[in-house]
């Protein structure tokens, strides 16, 4: 399988984070994708290939214009507003949440409140450098596929799906399975389905999506009753107007086993099937690991090559997107397993 991967995720270097109601220290760090990167190498699991330039246009096909402006100039507003440069982690903290209003502000901490959900998604001098690469990463594998390929890993870092059209959080700022998805569209798919197997709910991902009937998307993740990010991914949300019946969301409890895992994934293939897409696009996350730090499902090393078996039975074009996954000492293994169990 072709991976798609830049170095430049290396820029985005968080220390820490906000969780637990606190500071702790950063999980979304550097070290997991070189990890990833490094399996992928070992396992000799084909090219490696670094990612074409980020086009523009097709990043505002998915996010306002503004927001990805915003990401891009943040760092510089940082040191205009004489901020210390120093800092690895900079942090919102108010938003325009309903009954106030996103007004775009002068001062640098409206702005970063007007273009974020979340207090847990530090940025820092090179985060742009790094999101803008990780974008990239997804846009070339899906242009490969496009042109193609049957399938491709865009090794991303780093992640995407919590990121919304117009607002980071979860630590995601550019959607790059959305990205993905649109490049699919553009290149010739009439029809993408977007299955998102992270153990959080793909906010992002689903909001970009909700009103459209060209991308369907599905998600298998913790019940947001009680997990991250709570405030979407609940069964009730099927998409709205045009896109209405092209949104599923399966929430699992917190303990969930692979057995009752794959009941709910082979329920879901079989709709992705019903739909008939043209291409599809997993967004991976690895957290689904019964070790992983901040996730509460409790898939087992080998668990992660029957799930890359059964998504690998699906056969239409795929783009594999690198999400979540913190326990980085086995990122590998799971990865090189999911990997391995779809090309089988
Ligand atoms: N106590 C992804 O997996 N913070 N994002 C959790 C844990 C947010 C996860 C705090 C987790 C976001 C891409
Ligand atoms: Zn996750």
């Amino acid at each position: 399988m072709l991976t798609v991967f830049s170095p430049d995720h290396i820029r985005h270097d968080p220390h820490v984070e906000m969780a637990d109601g606190k500071l702790v220290p950063a999980v979304e760090i550097p070290r997991r994708a070189e990890m990833v990167h490094f399996a992928v190498l070992e396992a000799e699991l084909g090219e490696i290939i670094a990612p074409d330039p980020l086009d523009r246009a097709l990043v505002e096909q998915v996010h306002d214009a503004s927001y990805v402006q915003f990401l891009e100039s943040f760092w510089q507003r940082w040191l205009d507003a004489g901020r210390d440069p120093n800092v690895d982690d900079t942090f919102p903290f108010v938003w325009p949440t309903p009954g106030l209003r996103k007004v775009e502000t002068r001062h640098l901490d409206g702005l970063m409140g007007r273009y974020s959900f979340d207090a847990g998604t530090p940025m820092g001098s090179g985060t742009w450098q790094a999101v803008s690469a990780s974008a990239a990463t997804a846009q070339t594998a899906a242009i490969k596929v496009s042109e193609g390929l049957p399938h491709a890993f865009a090794l991303c870092r780093p992640p995407g799906h919590h990121a919304m059209p117009d607002a980071y959080g979860g630590y995601c700022f550019l959607n790059n399975a959305a990205i993905a998805a649109q490049a699919l569209r553009n290149g010739g798919a009439e029809t993408v389905a977007v299955l998102d197997v992270d153990y959080h709910h793909g906010n992002g991902t689903q909001a970009i999506f909700y009103n459209r009937s060209d991308v369907f998307f599905a998600s298998i993740h913790a019940d947001p009753m009680d997990e991250y990010p709570y405030f979407l991914g609940h069964a009730d949300e099927i998409g709205a107007g045009d896109g209405e019946g092209f949104n599923l969301n399966l929430p699992l409890p917190i303990g969930t086993l692979w057995p009752d895992y794959a009941n709910v994934l082979s329920h879901v293939l079989a709709q992705i099937e019903a739909f008939k897409p043209d291409a599809m696009v997993i967004s991976l996350g690895l957290d689904t690991f019964e070790r992983d730090p901040i996730s509460q499902f409790a898939l087992k090393n080998d668990d992660f090559k029957t799930l890359g078996a059964a998504l690998g039975g699906a056969t239409v074009p795929t783009v594999i997107v690198f999400e979540g996954g913190y326990a980085v000492d086995d990122l590998a293994v799971n990865a090189v397993n999911t990997l391995t169990g779809f090309l089988d």
